[in-house]
């Protein structure tokens, strides 16, 4: 009981530090060496979550110029956050797999 209301005032928190609008999470899975979603629409201040949810390693990667970023390698059950700063669209790729791609537009 205790933890469930510690992340209702973390949850309030975010939201107030947001400007007011409500910032979503979006969860991008990576199991059968695949990224699902393949597309993700979301706002600036909202997080993707990549989770690993795959028996194998996988990496979170951005080559797009402006966006780049590097979130490393991801054992199986774990799971990084990313805060999308700004608006644009850029491509998550894996550096293990050439097949697994995800577009983020953030708008
Ligand atoms: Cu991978």
């Amino acid at each position: 009981m205790v933890r469930v209301q510690f992340a209702a005032l973390c949850g309030a928190f975010v939201f107030a530090s947001g400007g007011g609008a409500f910032a979503a999470d979006h969860v991008v899975t990576m199991k059968g060496a695949a990224h699902s979603p393949e597309m993700v629409t979301a706002a600036v201040g909202d997080t993707v979550r990549f989770v690993n949810d795959d028996d194998q390693n996988h990496a979170v990667f951005v080559p797009t110029a402006g966006f780049a970023l590097d979130l490393g390698k991801q054992e199986p059950g774990q799971e990084k956050s990313y805060v999308l700063g700004k608006a644009g669209t850029f491509t998550v790729e894996c550096v293990f797999h050439s097949n697994m791609m995800t577009t983020v537009e953030v708008k």
